[in-house]
């Protein structure tokens, strides 16, 4: 408890050990209960990772530190703490190859990788586990890379019954499996509802078959080994290359305590589709359908956040719902819940090659280090679904934009904020030019504003009273109003979870599908 003045930390040791057990116990399971499924998801993730962290401690890149990836995350785990962050993304976790951001997974079960050694990895998620943040895992399973080729697979070995037969592979020679006999080959995907031009077929790497069991026998184990290693969640790359009923069934059988899958980014009805497809307990219907659905992406959210660059406030009402998935209402039903919001991934921005110069089509930021990302985050921080907030925010751009957007997840979680959480559009800010926005928590009520300043529009402007100011930046403030108007609050720090013990794939039994 580092925040407490000393007097108070002694009260705290003098109470009796059981009582701090019992809460302990309590804090701990209903930390389960709300991280299993279910709606109004109140926790906050990381992106632990941007492009180049692979780059880091490895002589290739002295421009790097000389410390792994996985080093430099667990020497700042207090601090992730500290931020009130809940979740951390973390990269693909598998070994990819000598040199590789890891997107081209080779040997599954083996868990070292460009990010550290396998000693280090697992030493990064007890250490965050210990300082009560759940590790997700970035699952790379749309396709694979061969040990040196297209197709060799080892460590789980696969042949090409493991690739979908209409995969690159089987028409270019340099694959060397040409010759394969159509039906020593894998199945395909069959078309899904939500996508009728079939699922996306990667031309880069093998195509995986889901549709084969031993397929899925292999990932269900490589899931629980990550599970067994400190993984609680995941993150599932490339989601539109397969269908979501396999998503359904891993996370049946995994049970992760949150799962989000990154969809083709411009497909927005798809990507509802595809969440309601995700559904483990797909028999409820209506609104409780989604309470078992996994999370995707809101890409929507990210296009329309950029019109903050050009001062365009407006566009932030959308069609007077608010923007992305978290403002769609399509069918009645609160998408909100299911949407993970974000202004920046390690795919989108400023981003470079090995030698340094900008990729093409990544020689800017989305948002600039200025009152662009503030205000993006004023909004998101403040908004319905789960923010997902990138590492390079928060760790490389100064100590001021790092409080502020500390500031911002304090004001969040202090008023009770959650992925459900109901928004009231602001019409008089709207006719003064700025966003302003009534979010209703657990707890109290936020009111953000974004854009110009308390001239164009604050709380007591729609009537609103008895609040404080919680947060503010170059033209946005945050104000929270709580029950008998206390001074301002911080919120309570996790407690640690617990540390599973580690388990090799070979030893490890998936339950029957
Ligand atoms: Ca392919
Ligand atoms: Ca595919």
């Amino acid at each position: 408890m580092p925040s407490l003045p000393k007097r108070a930390t002694n009260s705290v040791i003098r109470l009796s050990r059981g009582f701090c057990a019992i809460l302990l116990a309590l804090l701990i399971c209903c930390t389960c209960l709300w991280g299993q499924a279910g709606f109004e998801d109140d926790r906050v993730m990381l992106q632990g990772f941007y492009w180049e962290s692979y780059r880091h401690g490895h002589t290739q890149f002295p421009a790097y530190e000389n410390k792994h990836w996985y080093a430099i995350v667990e020497s700042v785990a207090p601090a992730i703490r500290e931020g009130r962050f809940n979740l951390i993304w973390m990269p693909p976790p598998s070994f990819a190859g000598e040199l590789s951001a890891g997107y081209n997974p080779k040997e599954y079960f083996r868990l070292d990788n460009s990010y550290g050694t396998f000693a280090e990895h697992r030493s990064v998620l007890v250490t965050l586990l210990q300082n009560g943040i759940e590790p997700i895992a970035d699952i790379v399973i749309n396709h694979r890379d061969g040990e040196n080729g297209w197709a060799d697979f080892k460590n789980p070995d696969w042949g090409p019954w493991a690739i979908c037969r209409t995969d690159e592979a089987f028409s270019n020679v340099a694959s060397g499996i040409t010759n394969t006999p159509a039906d020593q080959r894998g199945d395909c995907e069959e078309s899904a509802d939500y996508r009728p031009e079939g699922t996306y077929q990667y031309p880069d790497f093998r195509d995986i078959a889901h549709p084969d069991p031993r397929v899925r026998k292999d990932i269900e184990r490589y899931l629980l080994q990550l599970q067994s290693l400190g993984y609680r969640g995941w993150r599932y790359d490339m989601v539109h290359g397969y269908q979501a009923k396999w998503i359904a069934l891993y996370n049946r059988l995994t049970k992760p305590t949150f799962s989000v899958g990154e969809y083709d980014w411009d497909k927005h009805s798809q990507q509802r589709g595809w969440m309601w497809e995700t559904a483990t307990n797909s028999a409820v219907p209506n609104a409780d359908h989604l309470k078992s659905s996994s999370s995707v992406f809101d890409f929507t959210s990210q296009f329309s956040l950029k019109s903050i660059n050009s001062g365009n406030y407006a566009a932030l009402y959308g069609f007077g719902n608010g923007i992305g998935m978290v403002g769609d209402n399509t069918d009645g039903l609160p998408w909100k819940n299911r949407a993970v919001t974000f202004l920046e991934n390690h795919d989108t921005g400023y981003r470079t090659n090995d030698d340094g110069t900008p990729q093409q089509g990544h020689q800017f930021d989305s948002f600039a280090n200025n009152w662009q990302v503030e205000q993006a985050y004023a909004q998101v921080l403040t908004h319905p679904g789960v923010p997902c907030v990138y590492w390079k925010h928060y760790f490389d751009w100064g100590s001021d934009l790092q409080n502020k957007i500390k500031a911002l997840i304090n004001a969040r979680k202090v008023a009770g904020i959650n992925a459900g959480s109901k928004v009231d559009l602001q019409d008089n800010a709207r006719y003064s030019g700025v966003y302003a926005a009534r979010v209703t928590g657990r707890n109290g009520e936020l009111y953000v504003r974004i854009g110009g300043s308390d001239q164009q529009w604050q709380p007591s402007a729609s009537g609103y009273s008895d609040y404080r100011e919680y947060a503010e930046g170059a033209g946005w403030k945050v104000w929270v109003k709580l029950p008998g108007n206390p001074p301002v609050q911080q919120a309570p720090l996790s407690p640690p979870l617990s540390v599973p013990q580690y388990r090799p794939a070979d030893q490890i039994q998936p339950p029957a599908e």
